[in-house]
């Protein structure tokens, strides 16, 4: 982020009746579930834009939506930027990309941009779609046998295309750390699934993977799950 506002896309986002009235100028206002113990949210969309806001460096204040408000779309999270609203993460990431100048993929190449796609879909459409199958275990049409299957197969894909990197795409933080920490975060901070759990501990890479995202940009982590707080932020470095 090169602190400049590009003047295009400071029209896009919707006119909503803003939640925070009194807003400051080209800050960022992240409406989310409040926090929980074992995780700062329990929402995986959630901790991935804030993961996403603390990775691009983007001055933001959270705001409780009270488990009541949502977007215009239905959801949360959603934000808000001077007085519009912007609903769905992924839209949320593109537009603020554009409109702080977010520098975070821009060192790919085009191939890596390519599997960094890829991979994005891997972690957001198939492995969150698999969270929901857990939760919905004994509803939905497929057995808990089927879907642990299945949930192994696409952790351990993830697990080969890690390999000894720190990032997903090397050394350097990218977009998909932010869906991959978060996703990966909810299988191993909460009782989704003990078999996917001990599967992430059995792939050292996965576990180093989510302690070099907490210590990166989570040294808040211990406090804001403590306290609940939604206004830590991560001073030091701190991890347990
Ligand atoms: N595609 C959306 C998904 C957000 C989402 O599903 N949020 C959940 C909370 S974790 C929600 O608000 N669900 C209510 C609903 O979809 O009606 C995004 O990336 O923001």
């Amino acid at each position: 982020m090169n602190g400049r506002l590009s003047s295009s896309s400071r029209k896009s986002g919707i006119y909503m009746p803003p939640l925070v009235k009194d807003w400051e100028k080209d800050v960022v206002y992240l409406v989310q579930i409040p926090r929980a113990g074992a995780i700062p949210s329990v929402s995986p969309y959630c901790l991935k834009l804030e993961t996403w806001l603390r990775m691009a460096n983007i001055p933001y204040r959270n705001i409780s939506n009270e488990f009541s408000h949502v977007s215009h779309k239905g959801q949360v999270p959603f934000v808000e930027l001077n007085g519009r609203q912007y609903a769905d993460t992924n839209h949320i990431i593109t537009d603020l990309t554009k409109t702080f100048n977010v520098q975070l993929d821009s060192h790919l190449s085009e191939k890596e941009w390519a599997d960094m796609q890829a991979y994005h879909c891997l972690v957001e459409n198939a492995i969150l779609w698999l969270k929901k199958k857990c939760d919905a275990f004994g509803i939905g049409k497929d057995t808990p046998y089927e879907v642990e299957t299945v949930g192994k197969k696409w952790l351990t894909a993830l697990s080969i295309f890690l390999d000894e990197k720190k990032f997903m795409m090397g050394d350097t933080p990218t977009t998909v750390d932010a869906t991959t920490f978060a996703t990966l975060c909810q299988f191993y901070y909460l009782p989704v699934n003990a078999d996917l759990k001990n599967l992430i501990e059995e792939k050292r890479n996965l576990i180093d993977y989510i302690r070099n995202m907490r210590e990166e940009f989570w040294a808040d982590w211990g406090e804001c799950t403590t306290t609940l707080s939604l206004q830590t932020k991560p001073k030091q470095k701190e991890i347990d």
